[in-house]
């Protein structure tokens, strides 16, 4: 094969389409650039932005089996076989977002070693079909001391200290809701390889890093995972931290996501005529929560416009929003700012977010546009 070839092959794994934002090949992390995911409630399978911490797995469907151990009177081993006879089929449309979308802008704030400049498309939202995480762990029996639910895949990561394979935990609370699927199917499609087939958790309202991809095993426990990417990373450090120090356990470990809300048309840098423009965006409530107004700035917060908002398609899913602004000639910063449903907005500046790992960038939105006549 030719070293060419070999790269085709490669890239025909994820399925992409090739104007993604490739942050790295070597785990594949890539996002669709903004005004792909303008307008479009389901983001294609071909858009969805991938995330990865180690190579992914080839799982053969026909021999892949899901093990449900821990703290359960019956322990199980399914098959995929198992999980669509022995089960009742449940769909939903859930908005995947990870704890590093937008990371980019608290980057310029203060540069994050080792982690990626997610830009604001590490967030996409698709159908996805599978069995009620809570119908298996019913039929399981949890017993009275299961207070979390653990996830393990077979990819191993090197960025883990020390190495291994990727996992984490949910609260059996967030389990049983009946919002959690093992999910085989996504934009009515066999769920692809990239984006964990044959099974993944998908945990709707939360950080991505929960939505396990490559299932394998589900245990119930009494305490969270210990896992590198539950007990370690995806924690929200204070400020003056130094993550190469802090051991697990360290900070707030993150799990429900909260308000946060992107543009996506004009592009960031855009070079325009003055006038009339459409400014379009997404806003993302999280868990238990609905986007209530989005408001749009042409002076940084001095006055605003509400843009239309459109309606939720599901209580796990993200609204698209536009406005039409007047644009004059010079430079333009368009900010941008969501409220949700209980009436709690964004804060205004990356800056009082910074945190050492770069997690949970929710600051107004903001780009620079120019205009010239
Ligand atoms: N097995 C496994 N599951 C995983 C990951 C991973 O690297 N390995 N990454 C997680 C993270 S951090 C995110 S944001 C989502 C991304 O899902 P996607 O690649 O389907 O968009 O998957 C999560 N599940
Ligand atoms: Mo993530």
């Amino acid at each position: 094969m030719s070293p060419a070839q070999g790269i085709r092959n490669y890239m025909d794994i994820w399925d992409k389409r090739d104007d993604m934002v490739v942050h790295g090949t070597d785990p594949y992390n890539a996002e669709p650039s903004p005004c792909v995911l303008a307008d479009r409630t389901l983001t294609p399978l071909d858009a969805f932005y991938s995330r990865n911490h180690g190579p992914i797995p080839d799982l053969d469907p026909a021999s892949w089996r899901l093990t449900v151990d821990g703290l359960v009177g019956h322990p199980l081993t399914l098959s995929l076989e198992d999980l669509r006879s022995d089960f009742s089929e449940h769909a939903l449309v859930a908005t995947l977002q990870c704890a590093g979308n937008r990371r980019a802008d608290l980057i310029k704030v203060r540069d994050i070693p080792g982690e990626d400049p997610w830009g604001p498309g590490a967030i996409s939202t698709a159908h996805w079909n599978g069995v009620k995480l809570a119908d298996v762990l019913a039929r399981a029996e949890l017993c009275p001391e299961a207070a979390h639910i653990a996830f393990a895949a077979p990819d191993v990561s090197d960025i883990a200290d020390p190495p291994q394979p990727y996992g984490g935990s949910i609260p059996v609370a967030k389990a049983i809701t009946g919002q959690v699927l093992l999910a085989w199917g996504m934009n009515g499609r066999p769920l692809p390889r990239a984006h964990g087939a044959p099974v993944r958790a998908i945990v709707p309202g939360w950080i991505g890093a929960r939505s396990v991809k490559w299932l394998q095993r589900v245990t119930a426990q009494a305490e969270p995972s210990d896992n590198y990417f539950q007990a370690t990373a995806y924690r929200m450090l204070p400020s003056e931290a130094d993550p190469a120090r802090t051991g697990p356990c360290a900070g707030i470990s993150l799990g429900p996501v909260t308000l946060n809300t992107a543009i996506l048309r004009p592009d960031d840098g855009a070079r325009l005529r003055p006038g009339l423009t459409q400014i379009a965006g997404y806003a993302y409530a999280g868990e238990n929560r609905a986007v209530a107004r989005v408001d749009v700035s042409l002076d940084e917060g001095g006055t605003w416009i509400q843009a239309d908002l459109d309606e939720q398609v599901s209580p796990w899913a993200w609204q698209h929003w536009r406005t039409t602004a007047d644009l004059g000639e010079g430079e333009t910063v368009i900010t941008a700012r969501a409220w949700d449903t209980a009436g709690a907005t964004q804060p205004e500046s990356a800056r009082h977010l910074w945190n050492p790992k770069g997690y949970a960038n929710t600051s107004w939105a903001r780009i620079h546009v120019t205009c010239h006549s």
